[in-house]
């Protein structure tokens, strides 16, 4: 591999995590998350010539248990062969239709779930949009597996790796599924640049969600700084977390940042935001890479979203996260205006694997 060319890990396991549809506002609808997003953005950055495309390595489960609790992983790895052992159609994907909301009332409880797993979806799951069909626990694991070899890249030596994970991440927690999120694959990178040894790890969310699922995992933890920037919680999705008072507890405390943004924010605004996330990092003066949850449903035409990005202002992201000098493992997240995925991707990474100010300068 020529060493000007930037790892992009990615795997074709995820294009069996189809045919989803997702109750939006009441309405069925094609799940927003689809094999299309991931397809776009590899051929898109394969088409430049500045990047290596890498299948990812096996890492089997252990890293996940470290960050998940084992129920969870059961549950994702089997519940739609129970489904179908029972007699679910497989044609249909699975979602929850009852939630267990833990303290609702006496007697809802985890400890005397259904024995078959279908029947526990509303126990592990937040949401009415991350369906499961037969592919799912296979992608899942598989967008684990490129999030970890995208680190490895950058611990073997690249400035920059870039994880094209499907499905996203950054929402799912210790023990919960949500907002198209099975396992949390930048949680499990951080945890597992801790258990090689480092003592700071940062990770920056630039999603347009807030993650709560990165959020509720390194809550109390000091070694693990998680930054993000998304859409005002009081509007937006996940509506119950990513307020600016959240800052973390115990010994976590202001190891969490949150910087909320009004609908509309254009790049101009955005990168002032960015600029308050990136001195939080530089001041937590981490060991190890930069984990970045990357998103790029900030779009001016994200469907589901409301910020005023256009293709331009993700260079200017690019560059500005590259004076950190760090080196950044970045891992795909969202965005949804699948006509717009490619050419933004390439403007973000291609800024951020060679900075504008840096360009010409460090060769002789
Ligand atoms: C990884 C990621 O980006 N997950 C996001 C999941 C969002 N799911 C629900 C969004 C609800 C949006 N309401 C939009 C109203 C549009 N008119
Ligand atoms: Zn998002």
């Amino acid at each position: 591999m020529p060493t000007n060319q930037t790892p992009l890990i990615a795997s074709d396991a995820h294009l069996a995590h189809a045919g989803l549809i997702e109750l939006l506002a009441g309405q069925e609808v094609p799940c927003f998350e689809s094999p299309q997003r991931a397809t776009v953005i590899r051929d898109a950055l394969l088409a430049t010539g500045d990047y290596a495309l890498e299948a990812p390595e096996d890492h089997g489960p252990d890293p996940i248990a470290a960050v998940h609790e084992l129920e969870l992983l059961d549950f994702v790895e089997h519940v739609w062969t129970d489904a179908v052992a029972h007699g679910w159609d497989a044609a249909r994907p699975l979602l929850p239709d009852t939630f267990l909301l833990r303290g609702y009332a006496a007697g809802m409880t985890l400890d005397q779930l259904p024995a078959k797993r279908h029947l526990r979806l509303g126990a592990y799951c937040f949401d009415t949009a991350t369906p499961i069909v037969a592919g799912t626990a296979s992608a899942a694991r598989a967008s684990v597996d490129i999030a970890l070899t995208a680190a490895d890249r950058v611990l073997d030596g690249a400035q920059l790796a870039y994880g094209l994970c499907r499905p996203p991440g950054h929402h799912a927690g210790r023990n919960l599924i949500g907002g198209y999120c099975f396992f949390n694959n930048a949680a499990i990178v951080a945890e597992s640049l801790v258990a090689r040894g480092a003592a700071r790890v940062a990770i920056l969310d630039v999603d347009f969600h807030h993650g709560n699922g990165t959020q509720q995992i390194f809550w109390r933890r000091s070694d693990v700084l998680y930054v993000s920037l998304h859409g005002d919680p009081g509007g937006i999705y996940p509506y119950y977390s990513g307020y600016a008072t959240e800052r973390g507890a115990d010994s976590g405390e202001g190891a969490t940042v949150n910087l909320p943004l009004p609908a509309g924010t254009d790049g101009d605004a955005y990168l002032s935001s960015l600029g308050e996330a990136l001195e939080a990092i530089a001041a937590f003066d981490a060991d190890a890479p930069l984990v970045l949850s990357l998103g790029f449903d900030t779009y001016h035409a994200d469907p589901i979203c409301n910020l005023a990005l256009q293709t331009d202002d993700y260079a200017r992201i690019g560059s500005a996260i590259a004076t950190l000098g760090m080196p950044v493992v970045a891992l795909q997240e969202g965005g949804y205006a699948v006509d717009a995925l490619g050419a933004n991707a390439a403007a973000f990474l291609d800024a951020l694997r060679a900075p504008r100010s840096a360009r010409g300068q460090d060769m002789p």
